[in-house]
């Protein structure tokens, strides 16, 4: 990749829409630009001024469209390399073309995520930024959103520089200590060299606790509706999206595919899924439902068990549950929630009754029907998910690669504490401290090798 071009690609989404975008990024983009648009009214270019007028094909002067065009010098630009843009009218066709008229004028193709790599090579952003950059992008909650322009601001990158900087001193003290051995620099205390990596520790500890439900935030979570046919599963899905996805009739065995739509529980993207009702049947297209149901069930982190609270639980119901009990045994990280559904009729199964089918585990009242009981189901499904809250000081870590990069950190501090522990030589806590110092530095991007630096960027659209 050559940092010398000048780039060029759409910003905007694909298709029709009132406005699509059109950058150019490099030593090249303002004469490269400037050939390409006529200004209604001819002169002098500023800075971060917008100018209307049309894009032309300067061989032949036509024109294009009738644009808006933006000039955003060096280093007061996104990438930090001079900037144009040109807001054109959202037509795919004039996005094409605007785009082959730079490309003909000496700018290439943009790869994906290189206007945000290049703004992170020239310093604008760290690695830790730039990735909340696809993040806001992706967000599917508003949680999902904040936590995302968090990161973006420099959030986490300031709790991590702060580690590192501790991590720093302290290395600094102890490699001045081996440098000059012979001089009379005075030897660190094993205690003060143990105390010191002890909070950077512990700092570091509280930020993995956050890791958990930031990586739900960001990654979603799956969950599942299982339960005997006929007891609500398809009504709980469609009151929750509030819409008719399912198909809902009183028969047994309506639904055969399993259905999956997304909803926000306390900012967590829950792809739920509806399943067919799972019983033994001879029916052969029912047999597979039960079949993808089961897969299904095996595939999700939650597992909401509906049960109807109208009539006393059946064989059925029992073998379900222990169906579920059964999964959960061999993934500890499955989580389960009943949900005695029908609670609009008169009551039969109350939560005692119920209690001993899935241990440990809670159940919530609900009527589909009747919309009741909801915002207690989601709630639970919150709590049960999330267990421990982060804390509201800290930065959350949602990134399974930032989660990685940490726990490296950790070790290697630990290790470190253990070699002061034993009073081992200096060296042996260098190493264990250089090594988390390299793992920190691989979040912000210090210490971000090639390789990195193309799988981040690589999962970018392109013009971003
Ligand atoms: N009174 C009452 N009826 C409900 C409630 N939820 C669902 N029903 C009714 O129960 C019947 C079955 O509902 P479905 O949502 O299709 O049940 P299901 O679990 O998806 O059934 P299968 O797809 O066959 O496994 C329908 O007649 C619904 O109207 C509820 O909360 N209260
Ligand atoms: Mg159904």
């Amino acid at each position: 990749m050559n940092l010398e071009e000048t780039i060029a690609a759409v910003a905007t989404a694909p298709g029709e829409g009132a406005i699509g975008i059109v950058r150019l990024s490099g030593t090249r983009a303002l004469a490269i630009g400037e050939s390409c648009f006529r200004r209604q009214k001819p002169g002098k270019w500023h800075s971060r001024r917008a100018y209307l007028g049309f894009v032309v094909d300067p061989l032949t002067n036509t024109q294009v469209d009738r644009a808006v065009c933006t000039q955003m010098r060096a280093p007061h630009s996104y990438t930090g390399e001079n900037v144009v843009e040109f807001s054109c009218h959202g037509s795919p066709a004039v996005l094409r073309r605007t785009l082959e008229l730079l490309l003909n004028q000496g700018a290439r193709l943009a790869l994906p995520g290189e206007f945000t790599l290049r703004a992170f090579l020239n310093g604008k952003l760290d690695l830790a930024q730039a990735e909340a950059v696809m993040d806001v992008v992706r967000a599917r909650t508003g949680k999902g959103l904040s936590l995302a322009l968090d990161q973006l601001e420099g959030r986490l990158s300031r709790q991590v520089q702060d580690l590192r900087e501790e991590v720093l001193r302290l290395l600094a003290r102890l490699e001045a200590n081996i440098d000059f051995s012979e001089d009379d620099v005075p030897s660190v205390p094993a205690h003060e060299v143990e105390a010191a990596i002890a909070v950077t520790f512990a700092a570091l500890e509280r930020l993995l606790e956050t890791v958990q439900s930031g990586a739900m935030v960001r990654e979603g979570v799956r969950a599942v509706l299982v339960g005997r046919p006929n007891v609500g599963k398809s009504s709980l899905l469609n009151a929750f999206l509030s819409a008719d996805r399912a198909i809902v009739t009183d028969i047994p065995g309506t639904t055969r595919d399993v259905l999956e739509e997304t909803v926000d529980v306390d900012g967590i993207p829950l792809v739920l899924a509806d399943t067919a009702g799972i019983a033994a049947t001879v029916d052969p297209v029912e047999q597979i439902g039960v079949e993808r149901s089961r897969a299904s069930l095996a595939a999700a982190r939650l597992v909401i068990l509906v049960l109807d609270s109208s009539m006393p639980l059946q064989p059925e119901d029992r073998s379900v549950a222990a169906e579920v009990e059964q999964l959960r045994g061999g993934n500890g990280d499955q989580r389960a929630i009943i949900a005695l559904n029908k609670a609009d009729r008169p009551r039969v199964l109350s939560p005692e009754d119920v209690a001993g089918l899935l241990e440990g585990v809670q159940v919530a009242r609900t009527s589909a029907l009747a919309e009741d009981g909801l915002r207690e189901l989601r709630g639970l499904i919150g709590k049960t998910l999330i267990r421990r809250s982060p804390p509201a000081d800290s930065a959350i870590v949602t990134s399974l690669r930032h989660q990685a990069v940490l726990e490296e950190a950790h070790g290697a501090l630990r290790e470190a504490r253990q070699a002061a522990t034993e009073d081992l030589p200096a060296d042996f806590v260098c190493i264990g401290l250089r090594a988390a110092l390299n793992a920190l530095g691989e979040l912000t991007g210090e210490s971000a090798t090639e390789d990195l630096l193309d799988r981040i960027f690589g999962e970018f659209c392109i013009g971003k």
